[in-house]
């Protein structure tokens, strides 16, 4: 078993609908909610809850605050970047903005918006990552209706987006030289709703998982300019049953890492290099919605499984995260929500050989 004996405690809790969480550098966490709430946790568990002003935030369905990132001064700017949905039921955008947690209500500025409108409230993505050269990685969803569009250029749906700081398009994206706004901000394409992204800092890989439909949900290896897929290319069915594909592969398109058929419901994604649970080196862990579970995937084998950890939790996941002490931290979902810290049960300050 991979992690046997485990120590779990709460460190927040009363989390309406959050989506994602990040630790504080100077110790506490921030939470977003779906509504365009930050709550705050300082270093002593201090609470504090700080409501955000938009130009056009769609609270609706799926929609609504996503994802959260510190930007590197933080600690002394307190500037944070933010991905959401804005606009309404007619025509809403997967958004990139960003605020100062100053003052009362912070004001949330817009910095991209996909140019691809849609009138539904899900499969919007929505995950953030700044990769070493700062430029930003933005996973946009198919938005349901419109999964052909996972496969034209022209269309932000469906793709992972590069972009920088000022929200113009990265200059070396694979397809820069593009005709269309949208081909010039892909970095990848073939998604479906793809919610947990990542940078391993050992190998410098960048990993995604996406969401299929009734199965197919996949952990991806990402290359620039290549195509995953959705929907020429899937393992899933529609949720009526019906096929969606008759491909399982299909050339100049990537296959997943791992397939889970059935679904798990993939949310959150990190990756754990640390001593604290030294069994754990070199996973990934990922979080399921529909199977109230954390998983584990090792980037050792050369097949990739997924185990079940902690299994003690019994609720849906919706975030991952590493803690600076080394301790795994989860973000429950749903109206109360929590995060629950587990750390290995040893006695404090006992280095782990002596216990042999
Ligand atoms: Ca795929």
């Amino acid at each position: 078993m991979l992690t046997g004996n485990f120590h779990q405690t709460q460190v927040a809790g009363y989390l309406t609908f959050p989506w994602a969480a990040v630790e504080n550098p100077l110790g506490g966490w921030l939470i977003t909610e779906r509504e365009g709430v930050i709550v705050e946790y300082d270093h002593a568990g201090q609470r504090q809850e700080i409501p955000l002003e938009f130009e056009q935030l769609y609270v609706a369905g799926q929609g609504g605050l996503l994802d959260i990132e510190l930007a590197q001064d933080f600690t002394e700017t307190r500037r944070v970047y933010l991905s959401y949905a804005s606009g309404d039921a007619e025509e809403n955008y997967l958004t990139f903005g960003t605020t100062v947690l100053n003052g009362k209500t912070p004001v949330v500025t817009d910095i991209f918006k996909v140019a691809t409108p849609k009138d539904t409230p899900v499969h919007y993505g929505g995950r953030l990552l700044q990769l070493p050269d700062e430029t930003w990685l933005m996973t946009s969803g198919d938005g349901f209706d419109y999964r052909e569009q996972a496969q034209q250029k022209s269309s932000f749906l469906g793709k992972v987006l590069r972009f920088t700081t000022n929200g113009e398009p990265a200059s070396d994206n694979p397809f820069s030289d593009g005709d269309t706004l949208a081909e010039k901000y892909i970095f990848t394409l073939g998604h479906r709703n793809p919610q947990g992204l990542l940078r391993d800092p050992n190998s410098g890989k960048i990993w995604l998982h996406e969401h299929g439909p009734d199965g197919g949900d996949e952990i991806n290896l990402l290359v620039p300019g290549e195509n995953y897929g959705w929907p020429v290319v899937t393992l899933g069915k529609d949720y009526s049953g019906a096929r969606i594909s008759p491909f399982t592969q299909y050339a100049g398109m990537q296959d997943p890492m791992l397939n889970w058929t059935p679904s798990i419901a993939p949310s959150g994604m990190t990756v754990y290099h640390n001593d604290v649970f030294p069994e754990l080196q070199n996973y990934l862990l990922v979080t399921s919605l529909k199977n109230k579970a954390l998983y584990a995937v090792s980037l050792d084998q050369n097949r990739m499984s997924a185990v079940q950890i902690f299994a003690t939790i019994n609720e849906r996941l919706r975030d991952v995260i590493i803690g600076r002490d080394g301790a795994i931290y989860v973000l429950t979902d749903g109206e109360r929500a929590r995060i629950m810290r587990f750390s290995p049960l040893r006695p404090k300050n006992v280095p782990e050989h002596s216990l042999r």
